[in-house]
């Protein structure tokens, strides 16, 4: 594996976002992924959301397992704090932490076959225990870094590069994790921007479990006819529920939305969700809605893309757990050894 740093130069001219970064303040190393790879665009998507969001680099901890898409953190956030864990034990590792320090912007980047196959148990727990964390699959339907294997997401009678017919049932993650208490979650395309930059600063924006499926076409070994992670397949098949525009609280709120397609949803943080319906009928604030609405198309073949549902007023596991606001390592030797008094008042409250 080779690593390819770019040159520091900016142009002078770039623009610049709140904090006077440029866009390229939040590049990685040159990405040594397959031309046309749908991963490079979702990490140019992160790129993006990052910069207009402004966030501080500093401020965030991207994590991922093994694979061409566990691999991408290295490409975008250079400045960001980074763990590449093992094969599938992203979430675990995410989990704590996330649990150790609260306050940093956790980003969880895996694969179909990091998530759907080998680390399905830790997916599972971490959604269905509420981490603040937007988790990101970069779903290609195969395990592109060992050869284009099918992974458990990939179709039934789906067709590999060789002609293999995958005879397994498919895993929707998306429908895994409304089930399990997602509190955003979407689903987009590698090769829609105006989707996914939107749907990415809404994650981010968002307190709570945020879980993002992104079909990312593998044109080395899933991009032909026959697989339905392809480009043409998704182009074909792509249904988009609704359209997102990510207001942060930092900008007056724009009101200027016609009576019936839109519907305004504040998150935790202040910024506002501005969702353009397309589907007259689609709210995505119902789980068991969207739940139906997602098995409906997907019998039909149809990929449901945008956001699906989304509780702004999500709670996450420091809560549940009521745990301390502060990052361990600012605790004291006092803080974490508070005396017997303290014990003894603490052991009397259980017994
Ligand atoms: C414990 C363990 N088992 C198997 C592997 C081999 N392996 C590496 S990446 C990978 C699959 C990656 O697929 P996916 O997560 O979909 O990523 P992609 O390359 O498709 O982006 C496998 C099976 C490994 N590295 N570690
Ligand atoms: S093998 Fe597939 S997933 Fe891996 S870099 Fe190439 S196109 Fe992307
Ligand atoms: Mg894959």
């Amino acid at each position: 594996m080779t690593y390819i740093a770019k040159p520091k130069l900016h142009h002078p001219t770039l623009p610049q976002n709140a904090l006077c970064f440029t866009r390229r303040d939040y590049e990685g190393k040159i990405s040594t992924l397959c031309a046309g790879c749908g991963h490079d665009s979702i990490s140019a998507a992160i790129i993006q959301a990052c910069w207009e969001l402004a966030i501080e680099p500093h401020r965030v901890a991207k994590l991922s397992g093994i694979g061409c898409s566990s691999k991408t953190p290295d490409y975008f956030l250079g400045q960001s704090h980074g763990f590449n864990t093992v094969h599938g034990r992203m979430p675990s590792v995410l989990t704590g932490a996330n649990l150790a320090n609260r306050e940093l912007l956790y980003l969880g980047v895996s694969g179909d076959g990091d998530s759907a196959s080998i680390g399905i148990g830790q997916f599972v727990h971490a959604i269905r225990r509420g981490v603040n964390m937007v988790y990101i699959v970069e779903n290609n339907g195969v395990y592109g870094l060992t050869k284009g294997q099918f992974s458990a997401t990939a179709d039934q009678g789906s067709t590999s590069k060789r002609g293999v017919v995958n005879a397994d049932s498919p895993l929707d993650l998306v429908g895994l994790a409304l089930q399990l208490g997602a509190t955003y979650v979407a689903r987009s395309f590698s090769g829609d921007k105006r989707q996914l930059v939107p749907l990415i600063k809404g994650a981010m924006s968002h307190r709570g479990p945020a879980f993002l499926d992104v079909i990312s076409p593998c044109v080395a070994f899933n991009n032909h006819a026959g697989s339905t992670k392809s480009y043409e397949y998704v182009r074909a098949h792509n249904d988009a529920v609704n359209r997102l525009d990510v207001i942060p609280e930092r900008q007056a709120i724009a009101v200027d939305y016609a009576e019936g397609e839109t519907i305004e949803v504040a998150q935790h943080d202040g910024s506002v969700l501005r969702l353009h319906k397309l589907d007259a009928g689609y709210d995505p604030r119902d789980r068991i809605a969207a739940m139906n609405y997602v098995q409906q198309h997907q019998a039909r073949g149809e990929v449901v893309t945008g956001l699906l549902y989304v509780d702004a007023q999500a709670a996450d596991l420091h809560s549940h757990l009521n745990t301390v606001t502060q990052p361990f390592n600012t605790l004291t030797a006092r803080d974490l050894s508070p005396g017997t008094a303290m014990l003894e008042k603490i052991n009397a409250s259980l017994r």
